[in-house]
């Protein structure tokens, strides 16, 4: 198939380019560097050094022989998307090209606007674009577990069957985001809900977990292909900062008490799932929510397994920036990846190994970048390093 990947440049993006090429895929897509503006606004780095986008297309072509499309432009500018579409004609495009992070949303209104205008006005001109050009094509959007946040009840994959005064209907589960962020992603689940309804489109909406990891195989990236890594406290997430801040000698940083609840998948997953996804398409019109994560951690609990592989490191709780909840009912369905055919590659062990031994090379680049580890956007509005739970 071939296959446009709008947020090419990025953690997920990078490394499914060459995830899907490895598969026989014809692979392209856009970019506007909008994470590695954003990182260096943090004065942070990805750990793992990464080449520009133009020394990305010259060692993608070393490795695998044929060039790769690789647009510079911004799908917020309608015609740059358009024109992009229109010279690659893909059969999937796979829309990964949005601001991630939830405290680089929290930290202003300036911010937050920027986060909604880029991920929002971004997804109404893939939408529009398809309307016009590309009906036939599936939209395969990231939105987030985030999405739901933490009920006190099951959480359904996307739809549920809701009965109010004695009638039935089928409903979208209710959302309740937890941060700007995650607030773009319930609003392009409303509008790419309705663009499939309206204009006979056809989407999979995926709420995916939290990915963790540094390969899409056993073996490291080939030389200069490396997908990013942040370890930052705005976009630097869980698992992976707990990785960077082990080998550096920092403690690993729990928010509040610790216990949160949230799906988890490593990245080598999350491209079997992409994949899958893609090669198994819903019908004209459908709109289709998976719930991507291969299973449910305490966040405590994952510090753990990062102490218990890395050996000697510290556990330390950190205030948390945070208003979310600490101790939580969280058990939402995820079984219509694994109908499809999606079978857990490794242990979480392992793939933790992995990434520490991936890291450990670049413990100088994290050491420069230490004094990003500790967050300081906290969601009540202040601006202030935050203090170990032990200090206050
Ligand atoms: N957390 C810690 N310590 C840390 C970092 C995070 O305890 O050092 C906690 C947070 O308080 C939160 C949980 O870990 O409860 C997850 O936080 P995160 O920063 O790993 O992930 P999050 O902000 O939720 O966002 C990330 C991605 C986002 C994606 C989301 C999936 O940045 O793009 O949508 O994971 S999910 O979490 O399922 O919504």
């Amino acid at each position: 198939m071939r296959v446009f990947i709008a947020g090419i440049d990025g953690y997920l993006g990078w490394a499914l380019a060459q995830y899907l090429t490895e598969a026989g895929h014809m692979v392209g897509g856009i970019d506007s560097s909008c994470r590695r503006v954003c990182v260096s606004e943090m004065d942070s780095h990805s750990a793992i050094p990464i080449g520009n986008m133009s020394e990305r297309e010259t060692d993608f072509y070393t490795e695998y022989g044929f060039p790769i499309f690789l647009e510079h432009g911004n799908i917020i500018v309608y015609r740059a998307l358009e024109r992009a579409l229109q010279l690659f004609l893909p059969d999937v495009i796979v829309h990964l090209a949005e601001m991630p992070s939830a405290p680089y949303s929290m930290i202003s209104a300036e911010r937050a606007a920027f986060t909604h205008t880029n991920n929002l006005i971004g997804t109404l001109n893939m939408l529009f674009i398809m309307r016009d050009h590309f009906p036939n094509v599936h939209l395969v959007k990231l939105g987030t577990m985030g999405e739901y946040g933490t009920p006190n009840i099951d959480i359904p994959e996307g739809e549920f069957d809701l009965e109010y005064r004695g009638r039935r209907t089928r409903a979208i589960f209710p959302r309740k985001p937890g941060s700007f962020y995650h607030a773009t992603k319930v609003h392009d689940t409303y509008n790419i809900e309705m663009a499939c309804r309206l204009w006979g489109l056809r989407s999979t909406d995926i709420m995916q977990g939290v990915v963790y990891g540094t390969r899409i195989g056993d073996k490291p990236f080939a030389p200069g292909l490396a997908t990013r890594f942040d370890f930052d406290a705005t976009f630097g997430t869980a698992i992976n900062r707990f990785c960077a801040q082990a080998i550096i000698g920092e403690p690993i940083t729990p928010y509040g008490n610790g216990h949160q609840k949230r799906g988890f998948l490593p990245l080598r997953d999350s491209m079997q799932c992409l994949r899958l996804i893609i090669e198994n398409p819903p019908a004209a019109g459908e709109y289709r929510t998976v719930n991507q994560f291969e299973d449910v951690y305490d966040i405590t609990a994952l510090a753990e397994k990062v102490q218990t592989v890395y050996g000697n490191c510290e556990i330390r709780n950190l205030v948390n920036p945070r208003m979310e909840e600490e101790d939580h009912y969280y058990n939402p369905d995820h079984q219509k990846l694994f109908d499809l055919g999606y079978k857990p590659t490794v242990d979480m062990i392992t793939e933790i190994a992995n990434m520490l031994d991936d890291l450990k090379p670049h413990k100088d680049r994290i050491l420069e970048k230490k004094h990003v580890l500790t967050p300081d956007v906290r969601w009540d509005g202040t601006k202030k390093r935050m203090e170990y739970c032990d200090e206050k």
